[in-house]
């Protein structure tokens, strides 16, 4: 993945548009319905997009979709990529790239994720306030392209302070009870082990998931702002005596959904 291919790709996204997008989304596992809250909506699956990868996990569609939201000119991913997919860091973060290009100031990454924190339950919210990279690699391995960003980054502030008091305003606001902690990414695709949980809570891990992180640390990179949402899918090995599925991840995503749209619609308003 280079800066002439990310041209490419986001030239081939603009001839279709006639308004460029300053917010993206990026909508994790059975998070994707907010695209449908889209208003003139112009859809693109990724299979037309030079350069991009597919999407292969069920719950991921595998679209852009370009529009109005609550009168904000938005670019959202139904899907993205994953680095358990076999995805390299350069692939999976490609789309922010492409973005980036396109106009994007910032970022919305979310996500569907296990409970590490005790006190959480599974359908919380949280605002990711920090995260851990966990997945032993990085999208910025290589040679760097100073026009693109600085060869090392600061990520001290990888999740904007004003977008993250603006978010919590918003809960407020909207009576919603939402958690903040730090997000924690693995590789997947196996879920942790008990083990695994308590070692990333003595870390500091509030949440755990196989994604985010890469797309987090290009739009850092690249200067955009990050705002960043788990959805509590369920808790992580160990706390609950039960088995963790894919299922439970997509059920419980389906019934904190309104909450969910209402409450990235509100911080999307009033911004
Ligand atoms: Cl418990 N672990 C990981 N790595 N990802 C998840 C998850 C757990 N729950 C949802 N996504």
């Amino acid at each position: 993945m280079n800066a002439a291919q990310t041209k490419e790709a986001a030239q081939f996204i603009n001839e279709q548009l006639s308004n460029q997008p300053t917010l993206g989304m990026i909508l994790g596992s059975g998070l994707g319905v907010l695209a449908d809250e889209i208003e003139n909506a112009v859809t693109i699956p990724y299979s037309e997009i030079p350069h991009f990868p597919q999407s292969t996990v069920a719950g991921h569609k595998g679209q852009l979709v370009i529009g109005q939201l609550e009168g904000k000119q938005v670019i959202a991913m139904q899907g993205r990529f994953h680095y358990y997919e076999g995805y390299n860091m350069k692939q999976v973060t490609f789309p922010v790239r492409v973005m980036k290009e396109l106009g994007v100031k910032s970022l919305f990454v979310t996500n569907a994720a296990g409970g590490i924190n005790e006190s959480f339950k599974p359908g919380d919210l949280m605002i990711i306030t920090d995260h851990i990279n966990n997945m032993g690699d990085n999208p910025l391995i290589g040679k760097n392209d100073d026009e693109l960003g600085a060869r090392f980054p600061d990520m001290s502030k990888a999740y904007d302070v004003e977008l993250t008091n603006h978010a919590k305003a918003c809960a407020d606001r909207l009576g919603l009870k939402v958690q903040e902690g730090v997000y924690v990414g693995n590789t997947g695709p196996s879920y942790e082990t008990g083990a695994e949980v308590r070692m990333l809570r003595t870390m500091g891990g509030d949440a755990v998931g196989m994604s985010t992180v890469p797309e987090v640390i290009v739009a850092n990179h690249a200067g955009m702002n990050v705002l960043g949402i788990s959805c509590i899918s369920n808790m992580a090995a160990g706390i609950l005596d039960q088995p963790l599925t894919h299922d439970e991840v997509i059920e419980t995503t389906q019934q904190v959904r309104e909450d969910f749209l209402n409450f990235v619609k509100e911080i999307t308003k009033s911004l």
